[in-house]
Order: C-alpha cells, then sequence, then structure tokens
C-alpha cells in the first residue's frame, strides 16, 4: 500500500538523497512545512522568519518497507539530538521533525522516540502533517543534478546498532 510521510531533518538535499536510495521509497520531493507564510520562497525560509522547515515528502510502498523500518532509518541518517540544527546548518528551518499523515505512523514515532530516549536527548518533535510547499526546481535531486555529496547525511553506524540491539 502507497503511503505519504513528510519528514525534516536539517538541509532537504541530503535528507532526499538518502531516502532515495532507499528500497521501498516510490518518490520523494523537496519543500516546506509547519511554518506560517503561504507559498514560501527558499530565501524567506533561511530567513528563519517563515516558521517552516526544510521537509522531504517521502512517498513509499508499505509491503516494500513498513513505517517502522522508514522511521528507523530517519534517525539514522541524521543527528537527532541537535535542537534547530544540523551540522552546520542552524536555524529552525533545520529542525527535526515527523510530520505523520495517519494514526498508525504517529504512534510508531511515539514509540521509537521513546525506545531513543533510554539513551539518547531527542530533540525530534512529531507534528500532524500540514499544507507542504514544494521547493524551486534545483533544490529538487539537488545531489543528482549537481553531482556532490551530502556534508551532513550519512548513516550512523552507532543508531544501526542500536535498533539492532533491542
Ligand atoms: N549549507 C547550505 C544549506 C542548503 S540547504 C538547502 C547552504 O548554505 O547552501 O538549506
Amino acid at each position: 500500500m502507497k503511503k505519504t510521510i513528510y519528514l525534516a531533518a536539517g538541509c532537504f538535499w541530503g535528507v532526499e538523497d538518502l531516502f532515495k536510495k532507499l528500497d521501498g521509497v516510490m518518490d520523494t520531493e523537496v519543500g516546506y512545512m509547519g511554518g506560517k507564510t503561504e507559498n514560501p520562497t527558499y530565501e524567506e525560509v533561511c530567513t528563519g522568519r517563515t516558521g517552516h522547515a526544510e521537509t522531504v515528502k517521502v512517498i513509499y510502498d508499505n509491503e516494500i518497507i513498513s513505517t517502522e523500518e522508514l522511521l528507523k532509518y530517519f534517525f539514522e541518517i541524521h543527528d537527532f539530538t541537535e535542537i534547530n540544527r544540523q551540522g552546520p546548518d542552524i536555524g529552525t528551518q533545520y529542525r527535526s521533525v515527523i510530520f505523520y499523515t495517519e494514526d498508525e505512523q504517529r504512534e510508531l514515532a511515539e514509540k521509537i522516540i521513546s525506545i531513543l530516549q533510554s539513551k539518547y536527548d531527542v530533540a525530534t518533535k512529531i507534528e500532524q502533517a500540514k499544507e507542504f510547499y514544494s521547493a524551486e526546481d534545483y533544490h529538487q535531486d539537488y545531489y543528482e543534478k549537481t553531482g556532490k555529496k551530502p556534508y551532513c547525511h550519512y548513516r550512523r553506524e552507532e543508531i544501526t546498532k542500536f535498533f539492532i540491539s533491542l
């Protein structure tokens, strides 16, 4: 079954790149969510004043990847302990948020966060998905287009191992 979730975890270039490579992910799109400005531009979001977070829309085939596996991957590819920041990128637009579209996603996000909290300070917030504003074309598939590499998104072996140990 096809499902949609919106994930914010710092600069959306890297988040999209990593999710695109995940088995079961059918489509991705980068954009903005969680703020107050309608149809924001990248420059406006960069000021931190729109309230939006750089967000990736992830459409996945739930028969190939479960929501739980997808969410665990989310926690493996970014530093979920950072508040309003991801690596060199600082500001509320880089906060860590799971924007759910259905109750099962919210429940699983709560479950995984409570497990992670036994060992880590988790900054990730869980919120209901709101209006998603697609980002400018040049931000879509940024690393595929430019041939550059993500600078703060990669799979953290420590977190992968933590999940395996459960
Ligand atoms: N550090 C990057 C952030 C880009 S991301 C789309 C830059 O300043 O270009 O926010």
